[in-house]
């Protein structure tokens, strides 16, 4: 389904007095300081997030799974579905698929549809923590480090299957995030696992296209409660530095142990080039994949802080990062804690975006560290809220997402169209 653009309009009509009381507004207490409100709304208009599509249906737990309804039944649906959150917030300008929960199976329908809704294929992500049925080998103590030869070509092949569909789609990189690791102390030589899983990804890496980028996902623990081959940013860097230019660390903002200072993580891998990829999501104890911002707002301010330091800085040979989100809806709908996930982010963006940077590091060569906090706290203390809706507006997107999305009775529609009792693949 689409939403009809006038209706949208109509929204925004009647949403618009306010809007543009609380935009010039800001825009007065910006200019004061020297703040260029146009630039900060283009950049906001350029500013895209990848949809995973193994987001869209309602996520749950090893306990049981609540379905909304109305969810995705398929890759179409799904591309569907992302559309909608784009026309809505214009801020969501592509999809990051899973294989095999998406296979493609007429490439060019699935093209024509994506660009329909102004979508481009992100990062494509490769599955070998996870059997599939008609699988001759199990995964069950690993993949890519396995200590048997067989079972880590078949791991291969797959991710060299996934960027075969990744490149017919028009995607330009693969994220790898392995579950491979131990659940016992004494079960995995360390070191032998390591150095088979960088051969493997060697291999990867070689059948890559030459403006292909690979992604190199680490976690600490889940599923295994012992070790995880790439636990940290330090094991993923290492294999991404052995494998070559066109090989990135990707953070993921729940896969860090608690309190873990992710933002120096972020500063430091974008000073040696190598951070490639980002997934938002929040976390309270650990891989929890809640809604963006709806736990830590100040640590997301403060990793967005560095990302655009490092976006910034003229000396930095760091790509631009490619911006996924990954995240699972326990309780939500789906699409409402993804528009809600946009929305944190692109707060964080800007208020990282109204940092006065001379003057904060006047400050650090100054040794102040109070003036830092001032200024720092007075970006992340201004209500940026004006400015995303501004960009939103201007794109022709819903000035209020989420508000649209109910008003228009959007859920109300896919469950009329698809079902109440629907289930998308994914986690
Ligand atoms: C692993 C992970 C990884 C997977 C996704 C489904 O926890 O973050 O990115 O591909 O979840
Ligand atoms: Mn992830
Ligand atoms: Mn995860």
């Amino acid at each position: 389904m689409r939403i009809d653009n006038q209706k949208i309009k109509q929204l925004n009509d009647q949403a618009l007095p306010d809007h543009r009381e609380s935009f010039d507004h800001l825009s007065k207490v910006l200019n004061k300081k020297n703040i260029d409100v146009n630039r900060a709304v283009e950049k906001l208009k350029e500013f895209q997030v990848a949809i995973p599509s193994w987001a869209l249906g309602t996520g749950g737990t090893r306990f049981g799974r609540f379905s909304g309804g109305g969810e995705p039944r398929s890759l179409e649906e799904k591309i569907g579905d992302v559309g909608l959150l784009h026309q809505l917030s214009q801020s969501a300008g592509a999809i990051s698929l899973h294989i095999p929960w998406d296979i493609p199976e007429d490439v060019e329908a699935i093209k024509s549809l994506a660009a329909s809704h102004n979508l481009l294929f992100d990062a494509v992500n490769s599955n070998t923590f996870q059997d599939q049925p008609d699988q001759e080998l199990s995964y069950k103590f690993g993949s890519l480090c396995h200590v048997d030869k067989a079972v880590r070509q078949q791991a291969i092949d797959h991710n060299l299957e996934v960027i075969k569909y990744g490149d017919a789609l028009g995607s330009k990189s693969l994220t790898v995030w392995l579950a491979d690791g131990s659940s016992f102390p004494g079960q995995l030589n360390f070191k032998k696992a390591f150095q088979r899983t960088l051969d493997s990804l060697q291999q990867i890496y070689a059948g890559m296209p030459s403006d292909w980028k690979m992604f190199v996902e680490y976690k600490p623990y889940e599923p295994n409660f012992y070790s995880t081959v790439i636990q940290d940013w330090g094991s993923s860097h290492m294999l991404a530095d052995k494998l070559g230019d066109r090989a990135y660390s990707l953070v993921d903002l729940g896969h860090h142990l608690p309190n873990t200072n992710i933002e120096q993580i972020v500063a430091t891998l974008m000073m040696v080039g190598k951070l490639g990829g980002f997934h938002f999501n929040d976390s309270k104890y650990g891989d929890d994949d809640v809604t963006v911002g709806s736990l830590k707002p100040y640590q997301l301010f403060l990793i967005f802080n560095e990302l655009v330091d490092g976006m910034e800085d003229p000396s930095s040979n760091n790509p631009y990062p490619a911006w996924m989100i990954d995240a699972s809806h326990n309780l939500k709908d789906p699409l409402e804690d993804l528009l809600q996930s946009l929305e944190a982010i692109r707060v964080a963006y800007a208020q990282a975006l109204l940092v006065d940077r001379k003057a904060l590091e006047e400050a650090r060569e100054n040794n102040d560290p109070t003036l830092a906090q001032e200024i720092l706290q007075g970006a992340y203390r201004t209500d940026v809220r004006p400015l995303l809706a501004e960009a939103r507006l201007q794109a022709e997107g819903a000035l209020d997402p989420v508000a649209a999305f109910r008003a228009l009775n959007v859920r109300k529609e896919l469950i009329a169209a698809r079902g109440e009792k629907t289930v998308s693949t994914g986690l």
